[in-house]
């Protein structure tokens, strides 16, 4: 059984902290998504605070991770981060970027870092997200990173998925800002205008203070200006753990359900439809 397969790998790369093995693990989930909830090790207590980052493609997202997850190793706290890319011809490329700026914690064993494509499940978080999620949750780290592009549904639905959502603009994106979805802002507990070296950062750092009533962390990720206090504050907001009362919220675990469901809709019909190969199959499955 492909479940039972999952199991023994789960429980074994855990014991032995065993990174390939969670690669091979996420591989296996990644391929039947609907079957490994099956196995109950996915279904565990919260111990990972999973911090969302969304925002325009080119925002900084990637730079700001990486800076991040410095902060955090500093600090002995072991991350992960699962990098969400929209299918798109560019995909590869930017999975490669990731790779790159991602580079200076190759070598770090408490480190883990996964690109996986979005594959067009109707612009929203794919139920792969959710469950890769879980397993990364097991194996036990301390930080879990997902970064979804802010375009479409997904910048909603990840506050479904993560404990604290961060939202990252530029100075250059005054109008992208009002064309992604008004709910981006609603959703957000942190918001970030990256890339702070260049002109208007100041102007949209206040402009963002007095619609949005929020704090603002105005950052350079390229040198790692700014970077200390906003780990500070992720930091403490996992210390402070109302985050694992949230994970039990009936609309957390209900967003969940849906979109596995949706998979398993999908795949079923996607059996369906491969059975018609003529006019009367047609005929006979709409009827
Ligand atoms: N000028 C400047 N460039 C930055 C900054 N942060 C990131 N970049 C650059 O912006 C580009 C896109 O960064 P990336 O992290 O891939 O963005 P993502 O698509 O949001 O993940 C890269 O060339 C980065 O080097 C910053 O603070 N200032
Ligand atoms: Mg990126």
């Amino acid at each position: 059984m492909a479940s039972d397969n999952l199991k023994q790998l789960l429980k074994s790369a855990k014991t032995k902290g065993d990174i390939a093995g969670l690669a091979r693990a996420l591989s296996l989930i990644d391929k039947n998504v609907i079957g490994s909830l099956k196995v109950s090790e996915l279904l565990n207590a919260p111990q990972s605070f999973r911090i969302g980052i969304t925002g325009p493609p080119g925002a900084g997202k990637s730079t700001l991770i990486s800076k991040l997850i410095s902060q955090f190793r500093s600090r002995q706290l072991t991350a992960a981060v699962l990098a969400v890319d929209p299918s798109s011809p560019i995909t590869k490329g930017a999975i490669l970027g990731d790779r790159i700026r991602m580079h200076e914690h190759m070598d770090d064993e408490g480190v883990f870092v996964r690109s996986i494509g979005s594959r067009g499940h109707h612009g929203g978080l794919s139920a792969s997200v959710y469950v890769m999620t879980r397993a990364l949750e097991y194996f036990g780290f301390d930080i879990i990173i997902i970064e979804t592009v802010g375009v479409g549904q997904t910048e909603v639905e990840i506050m479904n998925v993560a404990d604290c959502v961060a939202v990252a603009v530029v100075p250059e994106s005054g109008d992208s800002i009002q064309a992604m979805k008004a709910g981006v802002f609603e959703i957000s507990n942190v918001f970030i205008v990256n890339k702070s070296d260049r002109p208007g950062a100041e102007q949209m750092v206040k402009e963002l203070e007095s619609t949005l009533g929020a704090k603002i962390f105005s950052t350079e990720a390229i040198n790692g200006k700014g970077i200390p206090e906003l780990a500070n504050y992720l930091i403490s907001a996992r210390e402070k753990q109302e985050w694992k009362k949230q994970r039990a919220f009936p609309k957390r675990l209900q967003a969940e359900a849906a979109a596995l469901f949706a998979e398993k809709m999908r795949q079923d019909i996607n059996k369906k439809i491969a059975k018609i190969k003529k006019p009367r199959d047609l005929s006979r499955l709409l009827r």
